[in-house]
């Protein structure tokens, strides 16, 4: 047990009572802290960009039995606000000390800053709208009556490589009218002044004031004052569980139907599930998405560096919505909350920021025989999801657990689009005009999944799965014959993918040794969705800093500390970091403990539908079992108890 400074111990932490999949309690983040100050690393300008648990070492997972202590660790990234200086250390909560800390080099090539504090969005603003250069760029477009209201946007900024902005804490500040305290401002946007800030000097780099576009005055808003009044047509849906949930929660432990699965959370990748298990056999050990990329394809000075890492540079866990004051699911709604470190070390919770809950999903298996007899059963599933906002767009990662052992994980976009002003009625090759004067960029939403798979343990291979046609001849002598091809993907290099739909292709995780009662390897399949990858050159900036974006699948070996798909700080990264780094050494992957990434998501070519506020775009993927069981894993789903209720005639089942 520890012993030293205890007279300082101020929070109990107990860490006998967890779990190793547990997500960091609050407790534990302030112990952190408490921990860092006592070791002299946490001064009056220190702030915390970036606090996680540390992952645990494979065989320190397989060592550690229910009741037994773990060494519960806190992974923290020290800035110092004054000077710049990046401090990564590892702190265990559990044997009170520093287990290690090192420096980051921000300041030299690769270069990569660490992610925004929530009080630099607010100094940023500050240091812009005091600047006498804004003040009299908004005075020269005739707005000198807009600046109290302006909303000045803080935004990561890419990497130029320009001399006056590569190793420095950058930020780029957009500006947007308001109307009121209440006007959305993304619709009245200021184009062509953008102005790039120095976070640690809290200085102006450089201003840029070009042109005179009006500012479009339409209207953004989309709350009910702002509409109207509501349709009254639509009759209420009650979804009743007059028995309950299906599900059992222990702590982070989740049984439902044949699943089990560990609720986590963390201020990076949000939601993380652990040790996800179908009737008793391991499917992932761990699963997350832990990145993402909005690349804008417009070449105005405005918007051409824009490419947010939304989990990276800004925290999607981080930014995560408590879901206190209403729900977004229908259903008996269990709720778990996330804690999160503020900018000063201290826990946050977040109350309800992962919802779990039940869906009723259709039709599972049906049919009706030759007699005219009909069976059918409904398909239901396992819901966990969050929510995170950054600044104008909003994200749902949903992950879906079926009865039939599949598994869909689903990206949900909405909020408002990212927009500048144009003339009315011109035309601009990279932006649609939405609304009158309001022009979209087109961007794309690029996913990342993290796959920790272990199917049926951990010894795996990973296989690319075609269709085949076969030219008409001997093979093929009547024309309609085709095959599929089965491709071992071993090595890192060979596991570097595009989908592709022409031939269905899908990605099989086998089992290395265990098979099924037809002898052949238990496996899931990787479903891809049809979805483009990073559609910027291949020598853009953007393409060597979110290079996972540029391949729709890496496998790779099992690295604890390979976890971030562009590299642990994309902001201001020069590129390389991240998967093109974790594959370069070529690793074998066959038979072995498998990572798989996965990137998915939409290319959003804006429509006027899309404004003032777009509707839910999904875009996501499968894992389903692909003779993992022995046969259909839902053949014993009782009939629904409302099969045989009607109503008015109709059969309501
Ligand atoms: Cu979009």
């Amino acid at each position: 047990m520890p012993h030293e400074h205890h007279h300082l111990r101020t929070l109990d932490v107990d860490t006998a009572a967890r779990h190793p999949f547990d997500p960091l309690d609050g407790a534990e983040i302030d112990r952190a802290r408490e921990i860092l100050v006592e070791a002299g690393l946490f001064g009056e300008t220190t702030r915390v960009p970036m606090l996680l648990p540390h992952e645990y070492e494979k065989d320190e997972l397989a060592a550690w039995s229910p009741g037994d202590e773990i060494d519960r660790r806190v992974d923290v990234t020290l800035l110092d606000a004054a000077t710049g200086e990046v401090t990564e250390a590892v702190v265990s909560v559990t044997r009170d000390e520093v287990v290690s800390h090192r420096a980051h080099d921000a300041a030299h090539a690769p270069y990569g800053q660490p992610q925004y504090l929530f009080e630099e969005y607010e100094r940023a603003e500050r240091i812009v709208k005091e600047s006498p250069q804004w003040r009299a760029a908004m005075r020269r477009r005739g707005l000198e009556d807009r600046m109290e209201l302006a909303f000045c946007s803080p935004l990561a900024p890419g990497f130029t490589g320009r001399a006056d902005e590569a190793g420095r804490r950058v930020i780029r500040s957009l500006t947007f009218l308001r109307d009121s305290e209440t006007d959305s401002p993304w619709a009245h946007p200021v184009e062509g002044l953008i102005v790039h800030i120095d976070l640690v000097e809290n200085s102006i780099i450089r201003i840029e004031d070009e042109g005179d576009i009006p500012v479009p005055a339409g209207p953004g808003n989309y709350t009910p004052d702002a509409v109207g009044p509501a349709r009254e047509s639509l009759k209420p849906i009650e979804i009743a569980q007059p028995e309950g949930p299906s599900f059992q929660v222990d702590g982070s432990l989740v049984e439902w139907e044949k699943w089990s699965l560990r609720v986590g959370f963390n201020a990076r990748e949000g939601l993380v599930l652990g040790d996800v298990s179908f009737d008793g056999r391991s499917v992932l050990t761990r699963a997350s998405v832990p990145e993402m990329v909005v690349p804008y394809g417009d070449t105005s000075p405005t918007r051409f560096w824009i490419s947010y890492f939304d989990a990276g540079e800004y925290l999607l866990g981080k930014n995560g919505n408590p879901l206190a004051l209403g729900c977004d699911c229908l259903g008996v709604i269990r709720y778990f909350d996330g804690y999160v470190a503020d900018d000063h070390g201290h826990a946050v919770k977040i109350p309800n920021v992962v919802c779990m809950h039940e869906e009723d999903y259709g039709i599972l298996w049906k049919h009706t025989d030759l007699a005219g007899d009909a069976e059918v059963r409904r398909s239901r599933r396992l819901v966990v999801s969050y929510f995170a906002t950054i600044g104008n767009y909003d994200y749902g990662f949903y992950w879906y657990f079926y009865t039939d052992g599949s598994i869909q994980v689903e990206a949900k976009a909405t909020g408002i689009v990212f927009v500048g002003a144009g003339l009315p009625g011109s035309d601009n090759p990279h932006a649609p005009e939405i609304a009158p004067g309001v022009f979209a960029p087109v961007h794309q939403h690029l996913f990342c999944a993290r796959l920790d798979v272990a199917i049926d343990g951990e010894d795996n291979r990973l296989v690319e799965v075609d269709a085949v046609p076969i030219p008409m001849g001997e093979q093929n002598p009547f024309g309609n014959a085709f095959t599929w091809s089965e491709t071992v993907l071993g090595t890192e290099q060979e596991a570097q993918r595009l989908a592709d739909s022409s031939v269905a292709r899908v990605w099989e995780v086998r089992s290395a040794s265990r098979t099924n009662y037809i002898g052949k390897p238990t496996a899931y399949h990787l479903i891809p969705q049809p979805g483009a990858t990073l559609l910027a050159d291949p020598a853009s900036s953007v393409a060597a800093r979110a290079a996972f974006a540029t391949k729709h699948l890496w496998g790779t070996a099992y690295d604890r500390d390979e976890r971030w798909p562009g590299g642990r700080y994309p902001n201001g990264h020069a590129g390389g970091a991240g998967l093109p780094a974790y594959t370069a050494d070529d690793r074998p992957i066959d038979g072995t403990d498998i990572v798989l990434w996965h990137t998915f998501g939409l290319t959003h070519i804006p429509r006027p539908e899309d404004w003032p506020i777009m509707p839910v775009d999904y875009a996501g993927f499968w894992f389903k079992p692909y003779g993992f069981l022995d046969v259909n894993p839902a053949m014993d789903i009782p009939e629904s108890s409302q099969a045989h209720r009607v109503a008015d005639g109709a059969c309501t089942c």
